[in-house]
């Protein structure tokens, strides 16, 4: 037996209670493989907490951590966890029992985000964390246990080693306390306990990385059909090539993303199926994938644009889409838009990991090439950007057209239903703002005097851009840009400025007109509720 100080088992019961969280954690993952990758309590709670952010602190978020918003919020929950389970082990030391316990209610709080999420369908998906709970509660119990074996049963039956270890220990900060350890059985124990975590941690990681292993060959088995409408050839002339400049497409690897999802929905194409129904729709359908591919295809150039995008942001991106054109699709089910007469002005997307979109009905049947996309420059869309089929709407922000993964569209009022980021303060409609924005030269640079290149990109979907213009310093006067020859009025249009600059700072500022005669205005507006206004500016100092 060994008489272990205060100050040796502090430390370990920490550790205990870091190795009861390393179990918990390890053990969901296994079962979230039986369950759901999705049901995963840090994958919960960091759902769960996606969904209860305040707007202005998601905006924030997305602003400082950009598309690794969801990887500083997984780390930071991880974090959390770590010390509650730090204390939860130091907690047991005194009271082994409510340490135990304590580590339960984590299982209840993994459980409620679990079951609680819209993409949450079962009672099952509380599993993980109940599982979790209970398996490091009993470990924590243990663990404890060997820190803390009481003197007549630790001397009961002393090893060689341990007698050997106590005359060595029993130095001047030996405890009031007359309890011994079970060093044995404590590394024992902890070993088994770190070493079938990490088993069980990494089979868990694996079994959930295989299931979506059928949408991955689904993918890569389709080949998408030659459009019957194809898109005008990109015109010679829209594409400039000034280093700096955002490229007039934007590869998929590039393109942003936002989307509330931990873990990417992976979808089975061959298993795909996606109802229309609701209000007014006289004939509902039923669409699977190949049925898609076997309407007539249409193929658009669309940029799209997200409501968080800041003045000058990076949330903004310009692609070719094939799909299906999602006004002949209303049509066939006989759904008629509120302008002549039908009942329904909310078209409500709904997607596999519970996003729901409300757009209006009347935009979308208004002639524009609003679509259902299973189509991205040239590929089969990517699983970040809503394989196998998602919405696509010239001139309304993403968070009002752009549902990904998709799988439900349902024909309501918008009296009647709020959709996700309505519930959460944005604007039921938000059609996107005519903008644009700087790319080169970058914030800060140091050119030297002489001709500076300012480019950039201006954007007012389904409105077209009509005229850049560009001020040299706050009192400068503006001056026209080079537009670059416009695809269509749903694309974006790079801009170009040769600028004799003079050494010193300067503040550049754009500002475009898009075809309605309306000048971007200069009024700063936050994101919320509806987007951002105001010019962008970069302030560069001249050498
Ligand atoms: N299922 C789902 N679809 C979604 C979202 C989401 O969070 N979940 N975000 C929307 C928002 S806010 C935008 S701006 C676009 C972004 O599409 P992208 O990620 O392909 O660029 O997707 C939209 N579709
Ligand atoms: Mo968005």
């Amino acid at each position: 037996m060994k008489i272990l100080s205060r100050g040796v088992r502090l430390p370990l019961a920490a550790l205990s209670g870091l190795l009861a969280g390393f179990a918990a954690l390890a053990v969901a993952e296994l079962v979230s493989a039986a369950v759901r990758p999705e049901s995963g309590p840090v994958i919960a709670v960091g759902g769960a907490a996606i969904d209860r952010t305040p707007p202005a602190v998601k905006d924030w978020a997305i602003r400082h951590f950009g598309t690794n918003d969801k990887l500083v919020l997984q780390l930071g929950i991880l974090a959390v966890l770590a010390l509650f389970a730090l204390v939860l082990g130091v907690i047991a030391l005194r009271f082994r029992r409510a340490g135990a316990a304590g580590v339960l209610v984590f299982g209840v709080v993994g459980a409620l985000a679990a079951t609680g999420r819209a993409d949450s369908t079962s009672a099952t998906d509380a599993l993980p964390s109940v599982v979790g709970a209970l398996v490091a509660a009993g470990l924590l119990y243990v663990l404890i246990g060997r820190l803390t074996v009481s003197t007549d049963h630790a001397a009961a039956v002393p090893s060689t080693e341990d007698l050997a270890d106590a005359d060595a220990d029993a130095d001047a900060d030996s405890p009031a306390e007359e309890r011994g350890w079970d060093r044995r059985g404590f590394v024992i124990a902890a070993s088994a306990a770190a070493a079938a975590s990490a088993g069980a941690g990494l089979l868990g990681r694996s079994l959930n990385a295989s299931r979506g292993q059928g949408a991955v060959t689904s993918r890569g088995r389709i080949v998408l059909p030659r459009p019957a409408s194809p898109a005008r050839p990109i015109p010679a002339g829209a594409v400039l090539h000034t280093p700096g400049i955002s490229p007039f497409v934007t590869p998929n690897a590039d393109f942003y993303r936002v989307d509330t999802a931990l873990v990417v929905p992976k979808v089975d194409a061959t298993s795909w199926r996606m109802k229309i129904h609701g209000k007014g729709v006289g004939r509902p359908l039923e669409l699977t994938f190949q049925d898609l591919l076997e309407r007539r295809l249409i193929e658009r150039d669309i940029t799209l644009t997200c409501v968080s995008n800041e003045v000058g942001g990076p949330y903004v991106g310009n692609a070719r889409w094939i799909g299906v054109s999602l006004a002949d699709l209303l049509k066939e089910a006989g759904v008629k838009p509120p302008s002549r007469g039908g009942p329904a002005d909310q078209l409500v997307a709904r997607s596999v990991d519970g996003m729901t979109i409300g757009t209006p009905v009347e935009d979308v049947m208004d002639g524009r090439d609003a679509m259902l996309a299973l189509g991205m420059n040239g590929q089969p869309l990517p699983f970040e950007h809503g394989f196998p089929v998602r919405m696509v709407v010239p001139g309304l922000y993403g968070y009002v057209s752009a549902c990904k993964w998709i799988q439900d569209l349902e024909l309501t009022t918008f009296d009647a239903y709020d959709s996700y980021w309505v519930k959460r303060s944005w604007a039921r409609k938000a059609p996107i703002k005519t903008e644009s924005r700087i790319d080169t030269p970058k914030p800060f640079a140091r050119p030297k005097a002489g001709t500076v290149m300012i480019a950039g990109v201006a954007w007012a979907q389904h409105r077209g851009i009509d005229r850049v213009e560009v001020r040299v310093d706050d009192d400068g006067p503006w001056m026209r840009a080079d537009l670059a020859v416009e695809d269509t009025t749903d694309t974006w249009r790079q801009w170009s400025l040769p600028w004799k600059a003079t050494s010193g700072p300067h503040t550049l500022t754009v500002r475009a007109t898009d075809r309605t005669g309306q000048v971007q205005t200069e009024q700063r507006t936050q994101t919320i509720p509806d987007g951002a206004s105001g010019w962008h500016s970069v302030v560069v100092t001249v050498d």
